[in-house]
């Protein structure tokens, strides 16, 4: 097989990638190592930034995204029992995000591109990248219990933290810089209505608790627990008792039980691999950077990096100058480690360590205080979670 873009992973990264280029006319073969079903059911992000629903309905997948997403213009951090609300678009000059779930852009991703993109093969694994430093790097893959191998042009390895495109980078041109945290969450859906119609962010002493949604019937909410915990080894009643505490305020709101559908574990962690291209190699996505999700930001990168990746591309194509696929790795790497720093700032504004002290409470509380008092910190929180510009 031969194409002119191989793609190693069919997330959003991958799915994504796929569309802009056969909007922009150039093939590319999709490998996936798990199922249709899998990919499409897989419960991960929600938040859309403004930038992010742009492409999207740029790339002619913003339809049921435009019906069925659902505009949000704050968010409201609780902490000390009070409650306070940042205004998006009054902050940011206008801008929202948009509560849309990965699996549905997924899933939108998926329909577009086999009724009218290029080959999107399940099933099938890449086992490396090779010859990545030469003019036709090459995939071996495995589809159907056969071995095959993808020639390409250029490779795209979208295949998130677990996959093999960053082992193909020599030892010597990586650097890698990474963080993990002493805590995880616990997320859950549930079908019941979304107790708040925005998302609210709690800091308790007891640790962090998120309220977020699916959709006006289905309520997404995650509990900060140790490291290590199971799901299994919280109750249905433990997860909302536990909620409703972390939740608590000084007036008459309350949250809604229901029946909760999916329980996970999600660990937390951050990291980012340099560069993000070697000779025809690039990485996109969680394949090259990870951020704790208190940012909402995760998704949100890996739109970004393809978009960067494809404009370079088409540039090179029109005008014959490698110039906007040599700065790929430099251009990527200025906004995530801005999303770097805005998600650690969020994670540690508003989980408890195991070791926190009671002066780390306080300068937590102060932080939080900031941001409510002061309309230059709250405008810092509001620009960074709404997106910084793809330029
Ligand atoms: P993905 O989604 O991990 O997809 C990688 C794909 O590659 C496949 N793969 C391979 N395929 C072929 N051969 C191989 N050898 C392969 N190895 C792996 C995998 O099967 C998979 O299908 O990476 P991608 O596309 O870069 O997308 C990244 C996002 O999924 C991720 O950043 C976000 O989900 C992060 N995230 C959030 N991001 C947001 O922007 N907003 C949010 O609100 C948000 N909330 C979250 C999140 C992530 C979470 N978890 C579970 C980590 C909330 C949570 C709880
Ligand atoms: C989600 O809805 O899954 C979600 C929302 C906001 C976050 C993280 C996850 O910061």
């Amino acid at each position: 097989m031969r194409t002119t873009v191989g793609i190693i992973g069919a997330g959003p990264a991958g799915l994504l990638l796929a569309r802009l280029l056969h909007r922009a006319g150039i093939d590319s073969v999709v490998l996936e190592s798990r199922d249709r079903a899998y990919v499409e059911h897989r419960q991960r992000a929600g938040i859309l930034e403004q930038g992010t629903v742009d492409v999207l309905r740029a790339a002619g997948a913003g339809q049921r995204m435009d019906r069925e997403g659902l505009r949000h213009d704050g968010i409201e951090l609780r902490f000390g029992r009070r409650r306070h609300r940042v205004d998006f678009p009054g902050l940011t000059g206008g801008r929202s995000v948009t509560v849309y779930a990965q699996t549905e852009v997924c899933k939108d991703l998926i329909a577009l591109q086999s009724e009218e993109g290029g080959p999107l093969l399940f099933e099938a694994e890449a086992l490396a990248v090779e010859g990545a430093e030469g003019d036709r790097p090459r995939i071996p893959f495995r589809h159907q219990g056969r071995e095959d191998v993808l020639e390409c042009d250029y490779v795209v390895g979208c295949d998130g933290f677990w996959g093999v495109a960053r082992k193909a980078f020599p030892a010597a041109v990586s650097r890698v810089f990474e963080r993990s945290y002493p805590y995880a969450w616990l997320g859950i859906l549930a079908d019941v209505a979304p107790s708040h119609d925005e998302l609210v962010y709690a800091r308790h002493d007891r640790g962090f608790a998120l309220l977020s949604m699916r959709s006006p019937s289905v309520s997404r909410l995650y509990l900060q627990v140790p490291s290590g915990t199971k799901a299994e080894e919280w109750s249905d009643d433990e997860i909302w008792a536990e909620l409703e505490r972390r939740f608590e305020t000084d007036d008459d709101w309350t949250l809604e039980r229901g029946p909760i559908t999916q329980k996970s574990v999600t660990p937390m962690r951050s990291f980012v691999h340099e560069p993000m291209r070697h000779g025809r190699l690039f990485l996109a996505g969680d394949a090259a950077h990870i951020v704790p999700p208190t940012g909402a930001k995760g998704l949100n990168l890996a739109v970004g990096d393809v978009t960067t990746f494809v404009r370079a591309l088409v540039h090179q194509r029109e005008t014959g100058s490698p110039g906007l696929l040599d700065a790929y790795s430099a251009t990527c790497l200025r906004r995530v480690w801005q999303a770097e720093r805005f998600s650690y700032d969020m994670t540690t504004l508003l989980h408890r360590a195991p070791d926190a002290t009671d002066f780390d409470a306080r300068l937590q509380l102060a932080r939080l205080e900031r941001i409510a008092s002061s309309r230059a910190a709250e405008t810092d929180l509001a620009e960074a979670y709404t997106g910084f510009p793809l330029d």
